[in-house]
């Protein structure tokens, strides 16, 4: 894809009760991000990390919040507040973010930013639904919550720095979908948005369940979003995230997919933004996850093998 990439890491860990994801950012740009990068043809330029302060005081097996509680919330709004400047400032400029996490609740920041001013389709490659609520949530977890507080769901309908209105249900498309929790799952069902589960992925196949994902995002929108957990992928092929769950796609199956995102979008310019989130190297295997992070960040901007 020709055009100009900014690299944004947001190295905060506040949404998971993992700690490591922090070192994303890090892990990625060290497994070859940057070549990767102009290997696609795009032009990477990096904007260094978020500060986002140190959390080595925190205990991460807190107990549970009381109901209706998240963790972290504050801090996540400082954090995500920040990025979406970033965020929205760079798409002004005519460049592409590429955010790395960080866990799954930068999208908050990500998305905000790349909704400013414009109507915005979203893919969510994910083993989970992100879809619960403060109410909802049975760990008090925000990463489990971004795409609820994007769309304004529960206690964030009240939360002007988490709701992204630029967004609609019907232009929110899930692939890879396989865990879920009770009330998050009828949350999904009773919502306008598009879930493509594995068993979707198991009868038709991965390329033609993301082209139908990527035509419910771009239809009558602006742009797409692409927000790309490593957890989407099997444990065996990505064993460094925090929430594994089996049964996800294989190496090839995610390869092939970001390949039909810069396909689909790269060369239409509606590629708009695109996060990489829960990379955990102190779980990985010699950068294996990191590396792989980077290597479907490439497919996504264009990169072929010939
Ligand atoms: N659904 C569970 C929760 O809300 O706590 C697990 C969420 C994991 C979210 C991961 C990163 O995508
Ligand atoms: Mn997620
Ligand atoms: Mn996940
Ligand atoms: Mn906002």
């Amino acid at each position: 894809m020709d055009g100009a990439v900014r690299v944004i890491g947001a190295p905060m860990d506040y949404g998971t009760n993992r700690r490591g994801v922090d070192m994303g950012p890090s892990a990625i740009r060290y497994a070859g991000l940057a070549d990767g990068l102009a290997e696609a043809g795009t032009t990477p330029t990096d904007d260094g990390d978020l500060v986002v302060a140190r959390a080595e005081e925190r205990d991460p097996d807190a107990s549970p919040p009381s109901e209706g509680e998240a963790k972290f919330l504050a801090e996540i709004e400082d954090v995500c507040t920040r990025l979406e400047e970033r965020v929205a400032e760079t798409i002004a400029e005519g460049v592409t973010p590429l955010v790395l996490g960080g866990d799954h609740s930068i999208a908050i920041g990500t998305v905000g930013g790349a909704a400013r001013e414009a109507d915005l389709g979203v893919v969510w490659f994910d083993a989970h639904g992100d879809f619960n609520t403060p109410e909802t949530s049975p760990s008090g977890n925000v990463h489990g919550m971004p795409l609820a507080a994007i769309l304004g769901r529960g206690a964030f309908g009240g939360m002007e720095w988490a709701r992204a209105p630029g967004v609609r249900e019907e232009s929110v498309a899930y692939v890879g979908l396989r865990s879920l929790d009770d009330r998050e799952r009828v949350a999904i069902r009773d919502s306008e948005m598009t879930a493509y589960t594995m068993s979707d992925i198991d009868e038709r196949g991965v390329n033609a369940v993301v082209e139908d994902a990527l035509e419910v995002a771009a239809a009558g929108t602006d742009g797409v979003h692409v927000s790309l957990d490593l957890d989407w992928l099997d444990p065996k092929t990505a064993p460094g995230v925090g929430t594994p769950v089996r049964g996800g796609v294989s190496y090839r199956e995610a390869h092939s997919a970001l390949e039909s995102v810069s396909e689909r979008l790269g060369d239409s310019g509606l590629l708009r933004s695109m996060d990489v989130v829960e990379v955990n190297p102190i779980l990985d295997e010699a950068n294996e996850t990191a590396t792989l992070a980077t290597e479907l960040a490439a497919s996504a901007f264009g990169r072929r093998i010939i």
